[in-house]
């Protein structure tokens, strides 16, 4: 039995979804915690590829019951497509997707709301995915959230959304200089939705706890990463919830005692989408070399990725932040065509070098990268099934981070499929 966090600790997109799907094989439960249908986890195997959005990584590798859990934030019709398109590939839900009765619910509200305030910052925009993350998480702090255990009250229901509408169209009419939308058609699109998606609906927090009762094994998959985390990150440049680790226990019910490990996923460099600081980005041709190499597009919007070296720095701050005790570095394959690799390894912000990750936005806006280069291994790595095989540059590159980070490394990836896996 284990109950292990599985968290991004850059900017996202470090391949949680390839390694959930591994690690699920021998769990009971697999469970989101924070986001919505702005993340985009992709799993390849058996020649399909698919980008899973809302639903846990887990649903394809054994028969762990997939559960979404209260911090996350749900688009009900992007659920319902992910579910057809899981069931379709194979993959069966009856019985074994658990969605929590206390998950917000996302409304064409919040969705036009994200594009309208983003179109507001000018300049400023932060680079959202435009799924209404924001808006619903306000809603939910603001106390007038619509949540997964109202699709069974009808009459309340209608009542809820229509009050937040009318106070919408008020922001909308007269600080957004924007028309008017209707409730009714919300609404009534609302109730199938729900009609559909009730049989899901739970108590998942009572699920987990008779799950840590009975012993189970429980991997809790973050979504987005630790430096988008709204407390932790980059802020104002993060996502609205809590990537994190504190934020599976806030995500899902489970007590911060009941976690035994934290696995921080990390790309062999790093990639940022959105806007807002990233010290080590490349905009040349060696970010060029990355991003097509990598095939850095978002997964969830097709934008581009912002590429450069990995970043010691923000590494060893997600570490501290999570509590990170378990390392997987994917992605290596990406590196095998660079005759130098650079690690940063300190900042150096008004002429003093530090190796702590700064707060404030100003500080982490106008620091300079200290790196450190490295030999590149210069040929592919996929003939090698264990790490004492690995050429003695990749091995000097993955010693440097993992006592960097002063982090065991247990898991390595090196193509985007199951196979394409050394796990330690
Ligand atoms: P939002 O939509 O309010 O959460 O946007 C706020 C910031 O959070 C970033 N963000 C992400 N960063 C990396 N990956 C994400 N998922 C998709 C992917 C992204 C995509 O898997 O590639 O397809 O574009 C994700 N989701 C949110 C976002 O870029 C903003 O910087
Ligand atoms: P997530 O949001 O953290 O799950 O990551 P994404 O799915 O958004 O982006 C990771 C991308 O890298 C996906 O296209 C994966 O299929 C791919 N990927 C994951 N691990 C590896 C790897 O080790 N090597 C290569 N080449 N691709 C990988
Ligand atoms: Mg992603």
């Amino acid at each position: 039995m284990s109950i292990r966090v599985v968290v991004g600790a850059q900017w996202g997109d470090e391949g949680k979804g390839k390694i959930v799907d591994i690690l699920s094989r021998k769990s009971e439960y697999v469970v989101r915690y924070q986001g919505g249908a702005n993340a985009g986890h992709t799993l390849k195997f058996d020649d399909k590829k698919i980008v899973l959005h809302l639903i846990p990584s887990g649903i394809f590798n054994g028969d762990a019951t997939c559960v979404i859990g209260n911090g996350v934030v749900i688009d009900p019709h992007a659920l319902l497509e992910e579910i057809e398109e899981v069931e379709a590939l194979g993959g069966s839900l009856k019985d074994r997707l658990k969605i929590s009765s206390s998950a917000h619910v996302i409304l064409p509200y919040h969705q036009l709301l994200d594009r309208v305030k983003e179109e507001h910052r000018g300049d400023d925009a932060i680079g959202t995915t435009g799924r209404g993350i924001g808006p619903a998480y306000v809603s939910k702090v603001s106390r007038v959230g619509i949540r997964m255990s109202d699709l069974f009250h009808p009459e309340e229901l209608k009542k809820k959304v229509r009050a937040n509408i009318a106070d919408i169209n008020e922001a909308l009419r007269h600080v957004y200089k924007k028309d008017p939308i209707e409730a009714d058609p919300i609404v009534d699109e609302l109730l199938v939705a729900a009609e559909k998606l009730c049989p899901y609906i739970t108590n998942t927090a009572n699920l987990l706890h008779e799950a840590v009762l009975n012993n189970d094994t429980i991997l809790l998959e973050g979504a987005q990463g630790s430096l988008l985390d709204v407390d932790h990150g980059t802020y104002p440049f993060v996502t609205s919830s809590c990537p994190t680790a504190g934020g599976a226990c806030t995500g899902t019910g489970l007590p911060p005692t009941a976690i035994d490990k934290v696995m921080g996923i990390t790309k062999a460099y790093c990639t940022r989408v959105g806007n807002g600081p990233f010290p080590t980005e490349l905009n040349g041709e060696v970010g060029e070399k990355i991003r097509e190499a990598g095939q850095e597009f978002g997964a969830t919007t097709g934008r581009p990725r912002r590429c450069g070296w990995i970043d010691l720095v923000a590494l060893r701050y997600a570490v501290r932040v999570n509590g990170i005790n378990e390392l997987a570095v994917t992605k290596l394959d990406i590196l095998d065509d660079f005759e130098d690799i650079k690690v940063c390894t300190a900042y150096e912000i008004d002429g003093e070098e530090t190796e702590v990750f700064p707060t404030d936005l100003p500080d982490i806006k106008s620091l300079k990268p200290v790196y450190k280069s490295m030999k590149g291994w210069e040929e592919s790595l996929d003939h090698y099934s264990s790490i004492e095989e690995l050429p003695v540059e990749a091995r000097e590159y993955l010693d440097f981070i993992s006592e960097y980070l002063d982090v065991e490394l247990t898991i390595l990836s090196k193509g985007p499929k199951r196979n394409e896996t050394i796990v330690l």
